[in-house]
């Protein structure tokens, strides 16, 4: 806001054109180099020593999240417009794999890309109440761009066998402690060394397991950034620590929406950057209590946390300013020390071009189709007095480039991204000067009345290995 203002003032005095030019973010032309698709329907079995309760998935997904057991017993349909459901039936037999919520590529010793891909499920059916009979875990994928297909080679299920987590488990008296949906809504994901951080959103916490096994070796709460008296952390409404009071007595405090948690988190070095998905709830100017907010524009808190010493760098926040009051981020991973990309969509699925008629909402339209999809480059170390990192550059994932017709379902020479949750998001292949990203499926987006697959596209941005340069 403030960049703009200064704009219009130099627009008026008729000089530094070039300054104020750069002052808002740049649009980067991303090319389609390659698609892949993993089938909605991808399921794993459960571990042999899982509880027997796991083979099926979905039974609270009902009325009231009350159980059912019968196989099939619920249609799979958009909340928004009911009349629009998938293929699928709830509860069904074993874990969805689709639906992931970070990604990271994998390296060779000489820092070169695989074609293989860390990449962690989300938490289940969306919420800590249907997801109670959802495991957690995150996998290995190989990708093959020529079959335009990409296979599980491995999944690590999360388990807690040493008691790390300070509260009751779903699975509290089995023999392992597998995770599940209701204990924990997994976001992001970032291995350093022989251990996997991971972000969550109920806390939200941060939790690090093993590499190769998924037993949980530490647990950590998230600090408030704000010197709010009683409030030392952040916490959702699915928090543990969290209950209703008696109806006379005032509110437990949390200041934080559900499901607004760790949904990104950077690395550098042995620094993780967590990155809250929706703003703190905070004290307003007179008494009332607000989303933090800046020049009327809601912003997002990225946090420090040192892997080497397993603390929190007190005193760091940097913040990303939203580009409007509602929207989310979906992912964030580092291209240099100073450049990271970060996910920024509105709540919106659909093709833009099978837009309802206002007031005539159907099964064959989209009720709110998508607007606002972008990859962002940000610059940390630009940030100014107030902690804002700049916005230097984005990449319209409703506008992807595809002349030579890599993906079957562009249209025009042009792929859109049109999912409600882009959730995917890492460096492929710097030299390339190439980008990996993904949806999280949450079982809709691209194709009405069908679960859409998930996807992931290879896309070739030089703008956002030069920071920004040839972006318009
Ligand atoms: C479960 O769903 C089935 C199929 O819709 C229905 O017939 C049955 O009554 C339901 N059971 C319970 C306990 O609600
Ligand atoms: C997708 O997820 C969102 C947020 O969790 C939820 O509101 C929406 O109903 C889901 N869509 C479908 C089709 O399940
Ligand atoms: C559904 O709505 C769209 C646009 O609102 C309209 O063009 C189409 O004819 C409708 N289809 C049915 C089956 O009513
Ligand atoms: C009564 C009053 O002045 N309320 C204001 C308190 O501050 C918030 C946030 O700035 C405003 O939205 C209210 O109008």
């Amino acid at each position: 806001m403030e960049s703009s203002r200064a704009c219009v003032l130099a627009a008026l005095l008729g000089a530094l054109l070039a300054v104020c030019a750069s002052a808002q973010p740049l649009k980067c032309t991303a090319t389609l180099k390659g698609w892949a698709r993993l089938p909605s329907s991808a399921k794993a079995k459960v571990p042999h020593n899982a509880p027997s309760f796991f083979r099926t998935t979905g039974r609270f997904s009902g009325p009231g999240n009350r159980r059912n057991d019968t196989l099939g017993a619920f249609a799979n349909c958009a909340a928004a417009n009911p009349g629009r459901c998938t293929q699928y039936r709830i509860p069904f037999a074993d874990q969805a794999v689709q639906g992931f919520s970070g990604i990271k590529t994998i390296r060779d010793s000489n820092g070169k890309p695989t074609d293989e891909f860390w990449v962690i499920s989300d938490n289940g059916l969306g919420n800590k109440r249907n997801s109670i009979d959802s495991m957690l875990f995150f996998h290995r994928m190989k990708v093959d761009w020529k079959k335009q297909s990409f296979s599980r080679e491995k999944s690590v299920f999360l388990y807690d066998k040493d008691r790390k987590v300070p509260f009751t488990l779903r699975n509290e008296e089995t023999g392992n402690r597998f995770l599940s949906g209701a204990d924990f809504d997994t976001e992001s994901i970032q291995p350093i060394g022989d251990s996997v951080w991971i972000g969550d959103e109920f806390g939200p916490f941060l939790i690090e397991v093993s590499a190769s096994s998924g037993r949980v070796r530490s647990f950590h709460e998230t600090p408030n950034p704000n010197d709010t008296p009683g409030q030392p952390l952040v916490r959702s409404p699915d928090h543990d620590a969290l209950q209703l009071p008696n109806p006379e007595a005032p509110m437990p405090a949390f200041n934080l929406k559900r499901s607004k948690g760790f949904e990104g988190m950077a690395r550098w070095g042995n620094f993780l950057y967590p990155l809250l998905e929706g703003p703190l709830y905070v004290n307003g100017p007179n008494g009332s209590r607000m989303y933090e907010m800046h020049d009327g524009l809601e912003y997002l808190r990225i946090l420090k946390f040192d892997t080497t010493t397993k603390t929190w760098v007190s005193g760091f926040s940097l913040k990303y300013p939203l580009d409007a009051n509602g929207n989310a981020i979906g992912d964030f991973n580092m291209i240099d020390e100073a450049h990271g990309m970060v996910l920024e969509r509105d709540n919106n699925e659909g093709e833009p071009s099978m837009a309802c008629s206002p007031g005539a909402i159907n099964a064959s339209c989209w009720e709110a189709p998508a607007r606002f999809k972008r990859a962002y480059l940000i610059d940390l170390s630009a940030a100014d007095a107030d902690g804002f990192v700049k916005k230097v550059a984005y990449v319209d994932l409703l506008d992807i480039k595809d002349p030579d017709g890599v993906s079957p379902v562009s249209k025009g020479g042009v792929l859109t991204f049109p999912f409600q949750t882009i959730e995917d998001i890492d460096v492929y292949d710097a030299e390339a000067q190439t980008i990996i990203v993904g949806n999280d499926n949450n079982f809709s987006g691209r194709t009405l009345g069908k679960a859409d697959d998930n996807e992931v596209v290879a896309l070739h941005v030089p703008g956002f290995f030069t920071g920004g340069q040839g972006c318009e």
